[in-house]
């Protein structure tokens, strides 16, 4: 008999709302920040090296000449220097065209579970306009799980349950759902063993859950006289003559 697995992760859903205006004809549109604000960004995490999270500043009203304002980055869940580079400093913003500037941020990538976390970028010290929004929220969403593996185990036919053991390579913050079914080797599901499909789920920083519902079938032995036994209803039973 082998067992199947596939293994999903519980993770963290984020949805972000923009901000809308109803205007007087009763329908939905983006308001125009009439000084300078900041979008929110997100990224999925890469593996290695760093990718870039982008950040839009803009600003509403007249094309106008000479605006930047000063930016730096702070954690929230994020760490600087092991989930993005810190930044700082004073930018720029386009005195036509779009009224805008593009702000990079370099993600880190490693391959470590993690939750989705969040930093920001925050605006101070504007020059040529207001602040309209001073933070950004920038989302770095994970994409690594753990490794499984599924040992052999063995019992008797008289031994009741059968128990496999998952392994995850190393933990995770998250909990890990595991997809497990069996298949016919050289046993056969019905006479030598039950079927099972089912899900595992080991908890947030544990390495490892059992699967105990493989029970060897029959559970008793049959005797190699009489009586003869037949199979009804999913039990044995002594078939007479
Ligand atoms: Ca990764
Ligand atoms: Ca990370
Ligand atoms: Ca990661």
């Amino acid at each position: 008999m082998r067992i199947r697995s596939v293994l999903l992760r519980v993770g963290v859903a984020t949805a972000t709302i923009a901000a809308l205006t109803v205007g007087a004809g009763g329908t939905a549109a983006h308001a125009a920040p009439p000084g300078i604000s900041i979008t929110d960004a997100s990224i999925t995490e890469g593996d290695s090296g760093t990718s870039a999270m982008s950040f839009t500043l803009q600003y509403g009203g007249g094309p106008t000449a000479g605006v930047t304002v000063d930016y730096a980055t702070a954690n929230v869940t994020a760490t600087a220097g092991s989930d993005y580079v810190a930044a700082s400093g004073t930018i720029a913003l386009a005195a036509g065209g779009c009224k805008c500037a593009t702000l990079n941020i370099p993600i880190i990538g490693d391959t470590v579970p993690e939750l989705t976390e969040i930093f920001q970028v925050n605006l101070s010290n504007p020059v040529g306009k207001t602040l309209t929004d001073n933070q950004g929220i920038g989302t770095i969403t994970d994409n690594d799980i753990p490794n499984a593996s599924i040992d052999n185990p063995s019992v008797s036919e008289n031994g009741g349950t059968m128990t496999f053991t998952v392994s995850l390579d190393e933990t995770a913050p998250f909990a890990s759902v595991i997809g497990f079914s069996t298949a016919a080797g050289t046993a056969t599901a019905g006479s030598d063993y039950t079927s099972v499909i089912n899900n595992l789920t080991i908890p947030a920083g544990q390495t490892s859950g059992a699967i105990a519902r493989c029970r060897p079938f029959p559970a008793r032995a049959r005797p190699a006289a009489w009586p003869r036994w037949h199979r009804s209803s999913g039990s044995w039973w002594p078939r007479p003559g």
